[in-house]
């Protein structure tokens, strides 16, 4: 078997990667980017995009160097093309010209029209010598979110459930809580905290009077939407109790109750009413609407029919199965996902493993579609 060997390119690249995730649950909308300068085979600056409307990378990795002139003929790794627009700061491709760095190193162009192969031409332009692509499947990983936004204006959609050795998701009785230990649960309510949205179905609502906050906050408060094609929720669920302090946002069918509606507004939700088409393609209007609204990331938290409609247009990014240490048995005790599923095995909705984590006993599934 040949074995690739790992480039000077790729060790570099591949720091500027870890910088990038830093970023991660501060930077959304925009893309998690890194940057390292590496001058006689050392990386002597550090730099990522920390904080929306903050520093780019690259801006932040020359700013980390002991003196500017370091940066003459240096060679900067980027893990996203460098922009050449003036957006919240100025363009980073400028930067690095002014710095008169000798190579640049980038992972993947940017798909933001404003910069699209922009940043690179203007480098090259300028006498830089350029190298695209390097590590580009894993620098691709990171900002996928971002990518899916920017090219289909679509929210990255995350799919979590939590399940039994043997697939089961409650007993055949219907007893869920808990499925998972303590620190698995502590993994969720991270993932709660860096989202922009988490997504639930009226059945998980009624079944478990659920609050959809993240306990202890995360970096962002996502909003709680919750799909009511034919019923709303009670004025005294948690949700609605807590209307006023995390924002609920409840996408109601055509046929749900009017003087409901008002009353839910009054306690402070915010009721989007659907029209017969928008209440049809309910996942797509949705996600539209989040993203309309700023959404990068949206976790989907059920239950069964919900992740059935969402897989079935396409629209898990991302499952993070999380598999408990307990098996329940029954035929009749439910797995994660509901509907019809499909009818032959070719039709199998496939997914790729992307990461595996151990929470004590528990283990989390990362698989991307
Ligand atoms: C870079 N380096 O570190 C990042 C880039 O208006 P702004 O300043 O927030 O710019 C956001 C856009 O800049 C974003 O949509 C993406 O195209 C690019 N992000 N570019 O050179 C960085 N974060
Ligand atoms: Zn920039």
């Amino acid at each position: 078997m040949l074995r690739h060997s790992t480039t000077d390119d790729q060790r570099f690249m591949s720091a500027a990667i870890e910088r990038a995730r830093l970023g991660e649950g501060h930077v959304e909308p925009n893309p998690m980017v890194g940057c390292v300068i590496v001058r006689d085979g050392k990386i002597i600056g550090k730099g990522y995009h920390a904080k929306f409307g903050g520093d780019h990378a690259e801006v932040a990795a020359l700013g980390s160097l002991e003196s500017t002139d370091n940066a003459r003929g240096a060679t900067a790794y980027v893990t996203l093309e460098p922009c050449c627009h003036f957006g919240k700061t100025p363009p980073c491709a400028d930067a690095l010209i002014d710095a008169e760095i000798g190579r640049v190193v980038v992972a993947i162009e940017d798909p933001f029209e404003k910069v699209s192969g922009g940043g690179i031409a203007k480098l090259r332009d300028s006498g830089i010598d350029v190298t695209v692509g390097v590590l580009a499947n894993e620098a691709a990983a990171v900002v996928a979110p971002f990518v899916k936004r920017v090219r289909t204006g679509l929210p990255w959609v995350i799919a979590k459930w939590a399940m039994t050795l043997d697939g089961r998701i409650a007993t055949a009785t219907g007893e869920s809580q808990w499925i998972t230990g303590e620190s698995s649960r502590r993994a969720v309510h991270e993932l709660r905290g860096r989202v922009d949205a988490i997504v639930a179905g009226m059945g998980t609502v009624v079944a478990d009077d659920p609050m959809l906050n993240a306990r202890p906050p995360g970096t962002r408060v996502a909003t709680r939407a919750i799909l009511c094609r034919r019923r709303l929720p009670s004025l005294d669920s948690k949700l609605v109790r807590t209307a006023s302090q995390i924002p609920v946002w409840l996408f109601a069918g055509p046929q749900t109750n009017a003087a409901q509606r008002r009353d839910l507004e009054s306690a402070g939700a915010h009721v989007i009413l659907l029209d017969d088409r928008e209440s049809d393609d309910m996942v797509t209007t949705t996600l539209k609407r989040l993203a309309e609204n700023g959404a990068t990331n949206v976790m989907v938290e059920g239950g069964g029919e919900v992740f059935s409609s969402f897989l079935s247009v396409g629209q898990i990014d991302e499952a993070h199965v999380f598999v408990g240490a307990k098996a329940f048995g029954g035929t009749a005790a439910p797995g994660p996902i509901g509907g019809q599923g499909v009818e032959r095995l070719s039709q199998a909705w496939a997914f790729k493993l992307h990461q595996i984590d151990r929470f004590d006993d528990d283990v989390r599934l990362i698989y991307r579609r």
